[in-house]
């Protein structure tokens, strides 16, 4: 019988070729698909999201965690494809026009992968029209903006702006963040939401689509 909780104690170590030789052993012993999305990768990622929001990990840890369920989420793909297992959410994930820092806005989204999101990475430098679009061809339920400089944030309101002159402000949430941003510039813009770290902003974006 397959151990899902080896698997989530190898995510929490970043122990890449363990996960991979556990979960490849796990579907080998017909293990649902779903336990060892849930049970073990998710499991796993939802320990670091609240060790790195403790301050007991930090960035590095993170993203050799996100590495490990990364080679553990490219050997179920398939078969949650195949056996039509729903994602949590479709998340569309940019840092903001005019702004090239990615390394929060990369942990955000392998924190939402993490938690069992559609993530469509837009990258930096994304524009309000990228976004919209997002929702408009991929059908992202949410978007997720990042900035880092304070001259940067005034295009997460152009943007929350275009969402609902496009009509789209019933069919999808808007979340904020990035060190400049907080909970009183999101309510000041109308954003659906605002976190402070990555792990929280999975936890919210769950909420917004819960
Ligand atoms: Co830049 N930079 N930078 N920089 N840079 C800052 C942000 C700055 C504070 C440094 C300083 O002056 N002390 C300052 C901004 C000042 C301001 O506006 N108030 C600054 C500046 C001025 C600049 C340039 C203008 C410098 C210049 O060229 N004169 C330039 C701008 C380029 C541009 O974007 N157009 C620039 C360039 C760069 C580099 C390219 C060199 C590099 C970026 C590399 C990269 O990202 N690939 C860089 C870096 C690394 C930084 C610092 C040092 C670190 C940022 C970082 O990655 N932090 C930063 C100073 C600092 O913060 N100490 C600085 C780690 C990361 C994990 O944290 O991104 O905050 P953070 O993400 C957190 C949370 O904020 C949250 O979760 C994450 C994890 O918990 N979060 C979200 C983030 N996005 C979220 C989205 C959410 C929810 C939560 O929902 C959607």
């Amino acid at each position: 019988m397959a151990d899902l909780q080896a698997i989530a104690e190898n995510i929490i170590k970043g122990q890449a070729p363990k996960v991979t030789e556990l979960v490849t052993e796990a579907l080998g012993d017909g293990t649902p698909v779903r336990e060892i999305l849930h049970e073990g990768l998710i499991a796993g990622m939802n320990v670091v999201g609240q060790k790195f929001k403790n301050n007991e990990f930090y960035v590095p840890e993170v993203l050799i965690a996100a590495r490990a369920m990364k080679q553990g989420m490219a050997l179920i793909r398939p078969r949650l494809i195949e056996e039509k297992v729903e994602p949590l959410g479709k998340a569309s994930i940019g840092t903001v026009k005019g702004d090239l820092h990615d390394i929060g806005k990369n942990l955000v989204a392998m924190m939402l992968e993490g938690a069992g999101f559609e993530v469509i990475d837009l990258g930096i430098d994304v524009s309000p029209e990228k976004f919209i679009d997002s929702v408009k061809t991929q059908g992202a339920q949410i978007i997720c903006m990042s900035a880092l400089l304070t001259t940067t944030m005034p295009s997460m309101q152009t943007t929350i702006e275009a969402v609902k002159e496009a009509g789209l402000g019933d069919s999808c949430k808007v979340m904020i963040g990035g060190a400049p941003v907080t909970q009183a510039y999101a309510d000041q813009i109308g954003a659906s939401g605002y976190a402070p770290d990555a792990a929280s902003a999975a936890e919210i974006a769950a909420e917004l689509l819960g």
